[in-house]
């Protein structure tokens, strides 16, 4: 199959509906694997110098993946952690492992033990180390950005990039020193990564976050293809062909490999379950699940067959530099670390691409309970606020389950300063994205979102009767179902709304009526106690000063603040 062959395919394959894309993700059939013979077939873990015919780019056709390893047989097989192997901590040293976790908030002692290019059992689906690739896939910059990074992880990193990448895709290392203040870091990084040609270290002058270190090292960057990793992984066999090979496909796939798990304990390399996708669930936390079953079984996936992800995790993956950038790469509002994930893959979603788990590609990823490093403002504030950002910019009305869900202080923005979002609203319309509902349901059907967190009707117990607005004055009445004028929502960020007005107390007064709705005025807010409380179902004001509940008047005329009590079932 000539190129002009897959460009076909790709032009078919973008006009398709979203949902069936997996189904094309074969383009590459069998007849293809005898292109390979020409290029040569080196075994897995086979070295560099012995590939039999090193690929000149550019040149059409095909070849079986590389599944390079220099260590070939490691240098050292009885190395502490050789072979991805746990390793144990001497008991005469437990003290000093022990001091020396916080260095990292891992096994600091152990993995300076561990040989910087030990071997790790190679993971990959079966199929995998079979399966071709383009001979003239797009080169890659892989960019590390890193703060204070441990120095034999961050070299583990590095040796396992040189070590398992075809050197003739790997353009450079790209090192983004994010302001590091430990002293090997300087100097001594400097020094080592001499010997290294293919490494460059950016050091930034001032702390900048992981988002804008990054962007620093995409700036830089000279390959065709961007590949971040975090500071702390091992790359294993065959890792960078099958993500490049997406990138090849289309330009607008983004290619996560599987991220596999380097104990923080005994640095042992422990593989995962197959079929993760990565997932958020509110207020905008990111997770893994396995696709549910009856999606493998329609799909007749294999294990090795690329995941459709909802979301990213964030820190490792591939992406076509000029696609990066034509996405307005990312918003640089956002602060040190957390959300940009988020961010990002709503973008690639809503615009026009896709993002992408490769199981043949797989890196490990040393998973830490803690962040070892200091963040410059206080870290949950920083956190909350980029968040924050994402959710004004690419949620549209769903922004009020972010905020539902434990960030109701966020909404009053004079006490929090998220920034300005102009360029970032702007950005999202010149790219002509979809909705965020769009979003949903087409990319992430299975997530529970419902705009509202209760609608219906307000029924008083003690009255007995329902809650209307009757000529733009809320009164009680018999229910009735059918009467739109008793309909109530009572929203994630806790207005009791109908329409486009809202329940309000009138200031800090007794008196409640009906206000155009403002989620900003904490006045609107109605705290809402469950029915199973000791105190029964009551909606507390919450911006007066003594939580008054909402209180119906005797006659059923009229609608008021009074001091809870429990007993009072025209509170109820
Ligand atoms: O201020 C900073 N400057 C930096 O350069 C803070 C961090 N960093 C570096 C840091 O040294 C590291 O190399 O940025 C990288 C990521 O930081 P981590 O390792 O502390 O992040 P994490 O692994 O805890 O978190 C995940 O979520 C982050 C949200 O901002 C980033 O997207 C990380 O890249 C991401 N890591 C992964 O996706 C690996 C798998 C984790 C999961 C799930
Ligand atoms: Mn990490």
């Amino acid at each position: 199959k000539d190129k002009s062959a897959i460009q076909e395919n790709k032009a078919a394959h973008k006009k398709d509906d979203l949902k069936n894309k997996e189904k094309h993700n074969h383009v590459i059939s069998k007849s293809d694997l005898n292109a390979t013979k020409e290029a040569g077939e080196p075994k897995p873990h086979q070295g560099v110098d012995s590939l039999a015919k090193p690929l000149v780019k550019r040149k059409s056709g095909f070849h079986k993946v590389y599944s390079l390893d220099v260590t070939g047989a490691p240098r050292d097989a009885k190395a502490v952690g050789q072979y991805g192997n746990a390793a144990e901590v001497p008991g005469d040293k437990a003290v000093e492992a022990k001091s020396r976790w916080a260095e990292g908030h891992f096994n600091v002692f152990l993995s300076d033990q561990i040989p910087l290019d030990r071997a790790i059992p190679d993971t990959r689906p079966q199929t995998c180390s079979q399966s071709v690739v383009h001979n003239d896939l797009p080169t890659t910059s892989v960019i590390f950005c890193f703060v204070d990074e441990v120095w034999s992880t961050l070299l583990r990193s590095v040796h396992s990039v040189l070590n398992r990448s075809p050197p003739h895709l790997l353009v450079e290392i790209l090192l983004v020193d994010d302001c590091s203040t430990r002293d090997y870091l300087g100097e001594q990084l400097d020094e080592y990564m001499k010997k290294l040609p293919k490494v460059r270290i950016i050091r930034l002058k001032e702390r900048q976050g992981l988002i804008r270190a990054r962007l620093a090292g995409a700036a830089v960057a000279k390959g065709e293809v961007l590949t971040f990793l975090d500071s702390h992984v091992e790359c294993n066999v065959g890792w960078l062909e099958p993500l490049l090979e997406r990138v090849y496909l289309d330009r607008r796939k983004v290619a996560c490999p599987v991220i596999e798990v380097i104990s923080d304990k005994d640095m042992s390399y422990v593989l995962v379950d197959n079929f993760q996708r990565g997932i958020f669930k509110w207020p905008l936390v990111f997770g893994w699940n396995t696709l549910p079953e009856e999606h493998i079984k329609k799909n007749n996936m294999s294990v090795s067959d690329p995941i459709r992800c909802p979301v990213m995790a964030g820190g490792l993956f591939s992406i076509d530099k000029k696609y990066f950038y034509e996405l307005g790469a990312y918003d640089p509002g956002l602060d040190v670390w957390g959300g940009e994930n988020m961010e990002i893959s709503f973008k690639i979603w809503m615009c026009g691409g896709e993002i992408e788990i490769i199981p043949c590609s797989r890196v490990g990823h040393i998973f830490r309970g803690q962040n070892p490093y200091k963040f410059p403002k206080d870290r949950q504030k920083t956190v909350e606020r980029n968040l924050a950002r994402v959710a004004e910019v690419w949620l549209d009305e769903y922004k009020d389950l972010f905020y539902g869900h434990g960030y109701h202080h966020l909404l009053d923005r004079t006490a929090v300063d998220i920034g300005d979002l102009t360029e970032q609203i702007a950005l999202r319309k010149k790219l002509n994205c979809t909705s965020f509902k769009w979003y949903l349901d087409n990319v992430y059907s299975d997530i529970e979102a419902h705009l509202v967190k209760a609608e219906g009707l307000m029924f008083n117990h003690g009255l007995r009767k329902c809650l209307a607005i009757h000529e733009d004055a809320l009164s009680f009445t018999i229910c009735d179902l059918s009467k739109k004028n008793q309909h109530f929502n009572y929203t994630w960020v806790r207005l009791l709304r109908q329409q486009d007005v809202c329940i309000s107390p009138r200031d800090q007064q007794a008196n409640v009526t009906l206000e155009p709705c403002d989620p900003s005025k904490p006045l609107q807010r109605w705290f809402h106690k469950p029915a199973d409380s000791a105190l029964g179902e009551h909606l507390i004001a919450e911006a007066t000063t003594q939580h008054l509940c909402l209180e119906a008047g005797l006659h059923g005329s009229s609608l008021h603040l009074n001091l809870c009590e429990p007993s009072n079932s025209l509170q109820k």
